[in-house]
């Protein structure tokens, strides 16, 4: 399919709080980073978002703070839109949910749907709080955990067992927000049926997207269609949301899910009056960047809403993200475990491109992954500091030394195949970044870029243009080597600031400062080319791109996240707790052990072991019994208390870490040599420590 424009939407963040380095990743910067690249490729580009400003969540804040719903979302999409801004995240438009477009449009919707005759009415009895007046939505009624006893489980889940419950499961259910006895009420409302979507989807989704879509949102998409679907409501009784534009409907809104993604149409209807043009032509490509949380709704639920209205195009893909934890545990807003981003730019003013870099090249594409200080500080130190910024400034500083501060020529009779092979290098860089972006591996991508400088700085560090002037007097070619070799770094630079540009943004601009060139420069037909900058060009001096980030950085905010969790600890309450829908109780921070020297360390034999077999121990229900291969045809029985975890034949063929040299002991009869090593999360669950790649058995893990 050829497509004609690009609309790229980013999910609507609530605003109920600040967004955190995990929304970052996610979503906005992955979208961003397309956005900023597609532009580049100078083809017909919206992205647009906007606040999120409906929903249970932030009634109860408002509730909470004793304010209206309207100063909720007043203080926090103004300080989410500025984190933006400020992170360099370049929507076309920043729009919100409670604007009048908005209600229009999302009551419009509803209307023709309504009068289309989609939807069914339904009337039940639902939970209602007397105190407070309200309906009540599952998340904010407590009561026992019909499956584990939990007194504290919510009404959609326990979190103690993980079961998925709905409040009517529940043993003695009690409010949330108030001690008011909970009663039941009879109440109206109507339902979107998504069960008569069914084939539709199925033929769409999984007969359709099976190749194109991220395999974590096509499994989870084609696992809820086999599940089977049902209607859904789509309306609730609150005060807060866009009323349901119905005679005889007061005191009901659209349910927060109905109206949101609809906030994608109002804020293109904000930004432009063409709005129709991206919405209703197929040959628009729409591209939804979201966290896991929301696949079901993007990929399901809106489509059939878009198609049973008509008239709209439906997302081409859906490149949705797994999360991003932080130092080892979940995210958390009640425990106030997370990362600010109003707080990261002002505790690293003008590193927004080092968080940028390190959030993207850790992202959570495929799996959740963990953001840690130790791991920011050894991405932006050894990666964009030592390796890219390193290459711009020595190129820079020797091109002022050696070559007077101008661009040098290029000698072709002087052109050796190391130069050759570096121009090949330039192109093919081209072709690599590009295949990343348009298939949404961001990850790989910025990969790409960094290893093009680290080329770089090897065909640098091999030439030694600084040696080669010092033969000057004895050779007059000198100064052509040096010329040439200075050249070609100088044109990497510039083709650097282009890949870069849509990762890094901060960066490519202050490159294109000292390069003396006009930001249109970045655009991406001028990757791969070898002419970006003329000969005898004065350059400017070069600037610091990247700052160091120093061990006392990395402790200032390991204090800062454990103090904010000491204070949350401190204040918490049921409350705030089910203020935060989807948050779950995490388990204490391990506590650290206490120091050893590096020669304690050493006397710990760990070497990598494949298991060849595994069996359960006879009256041991914890216990199992290995079989590893540990290279040089040695064999080793280690027993291990991962049976409840494990089935045996699940295991086999995995690599683990194993210590080697722990003294032999008899467990059930069994001599264990050695012990296998696990990781544990903090609901319990292990997990193997296996190398990423096969390693050979026996290797040692130092
Ligand atoms: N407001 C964000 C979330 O689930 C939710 C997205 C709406 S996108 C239409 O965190
Ligand atoms: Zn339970």
């Amino acid at each position: 399919m050829e497509y004609n424009r690009i609309l790229i939407t980013a999910a609507l963040p609530y605003a109920n709080g600040p967004v955190h380095i995990g929304h970052l990743a996610g979503c906005f910067l992955p979208a961003d980073i397309y956005a900023r690249y597609q532009r580049a490729q100078k083809r017909d580009v919206k992205f647009v978002c906007g606040s999120d400003e409906h929903g249970v969540p932030i009634t109860i804040r408002a509730m909470k703070e004793h304010i209206t719903p309207q100063d909720v979302v007043d203080k926090y999409h103004a300080i989410i839109k500025d984190s933006f801004e400020q992170m360099g995240i370049s929507f076309d438009i920043y729009s919100r949910t409670s604007s009048s477009t908005h209600r229009e449009t999302s009551q419009a919707f509803f209307k023709k749907l309504y009068d289309d005759g989609v939807f069914e009415e339904r009337e039940s009895d639902q939970y209602y709080d007397e105190e407070t007046n309200t309906f009540l939505a599952d998340r904010y009624i407590i009561g026992t955990c019909p499956v584990c006893s939990n007194d504290n489980a919510y009404g959609d889940q326990c979190e103690k067992c993980g079961s998925t419950l709905s409040s009517e499961q529940l043993i003695n259910p009690r409010s949330a927000l108030s001690s008011a006895p909970l009663v039941k009420r009879k109440t109206t409302h109507w339902y979107f049926p998504l069960d008569k979507y069914e084939s539709w989807l199925r033929e769409w989704i999984v007969d359709g997207k099976k190749d194109s879509w991220k395999p974590n949102v096509y499994g989870q998409c084609k696992s809820w269609i086999d599940s089977g679907l049902h209607p859904r409501a789509m309306t609730r009784d609150s005060s807060w949301g866009v009323p349901v534009p119905l005679p005889g409907a007061d005191g009901k809104v659209l349910y927060v899910w109905f109206d949101a993604p609809i906030g994608y149409i109002s804020a293109t209807k904000d930004l432009t009056n063409q709005w129709s043009d991206y919405w209703c032509n197929d040959d628009t490509k729409l591209v939804h960047f979201i966290g896991k949380d929301n696949i079901v709704f993007h990929c399901i639920i809106f489509p059939a809403m878009l198609k049973a209205h008509g008239g709209f195009v439906l997302p081409d893909n859906v490149p949705a993200n797994e999360f991003l934890n932080i130092e080892g545990q979940k995210v958390s807003t009640s425990r106030n475990w997370a990362v600010w981003v109003d707080e990261y730019v002002k505790d690293f003013p003008d590193q927004q491109d080092v968080l940028r870099y390190v959030l993207c090249s850790n992202a959570p594409e495929t799996k959740d992954n963990d953001f840690t200080w130790k791991d920011f500080q050894d991405r932006t130190n050894n990666e964009l500091v030592s390796v890219f910024g390193n290459f711009v400034n020595r190129a820079f500083v020797l091109m002022h030394k050696l070559c007077k501060g101008r661009m040098p020529a290029l000698h072709a009779d002087f052109m050796d195949d190391a130069d050759r092979t570096l121009i090949e290098e330039i192109k093919n860089a081209k072709v690599k970044v590009e295949t990343c972006l348009e298939g949404y591996k961001f990850r790989d991508g910025l990969f790409e870029v960094i290893d093009l400088a680290r080329k770089g700085n090897k065909y640098m560090q091999d030439k030694q243009p600084w040696i080669t002037i010092k033969s000057l007097e004895t050779n007059p070619d000198s100064q052509k080597l040096v010329d040439n070799c200075l050249h070609l770094c100088l044109q990497l630079t510039a083709n650097l600031a282009i890949l870069a540009n849509p990762f890094l943004p901060f960066t490519a601009k202050k490159m294109c400062g000292m390069m003396a060139v006009v930001d249109r420069m970045l655009q991406w037909e001028n990757a791969g080319r070898m002419d970006l900058l003329k000969t005898n060009y004065p350059l400017k001096a070069p600037e610091l791109l990247f700052k160091k980030i120093e061990d006392t950085d990395v402790a200032a905010q390991i204090e800062k996240l454990q103090n904010n969790l000491k204070q949350a600890t401190a204040n918490n309450n049921m409350e705030t707790k089910t203020t935060e829908a989807e948050e779950p109780t995490a388990a204490p921070l391990p506590v650290q052990k206490s120091e050893i020297s590096i020669d304690d360390f050493m006397k710990i034999d760990l070497r990598v072991g494949t298991i060849l077999k595994a069996e359960k121990v006879e009256k041991a229900d914890k216990l199992l019994k290995l079989e590893l291969d540990m290279g040089n045809n040695e064999l080793r029985t280690v027993v291990s208390g991962i049976a409840l975890h494990f089935k045996p034949e699940d295991i086999i063929g995995k690599q683990v870490t194993v210590v080697a040299n722990l003294a032999p002991r008899k467990m059930k009869g069994i001599e264990s040599k050695g012990m296998i090593l696990m990781a544990q999360n903090n609901d319990g669950k292990l997990i193997f420590v296996s190398p990423l790649e096969t390693a050979d058995s026996g290797s040692e893990v130092r």
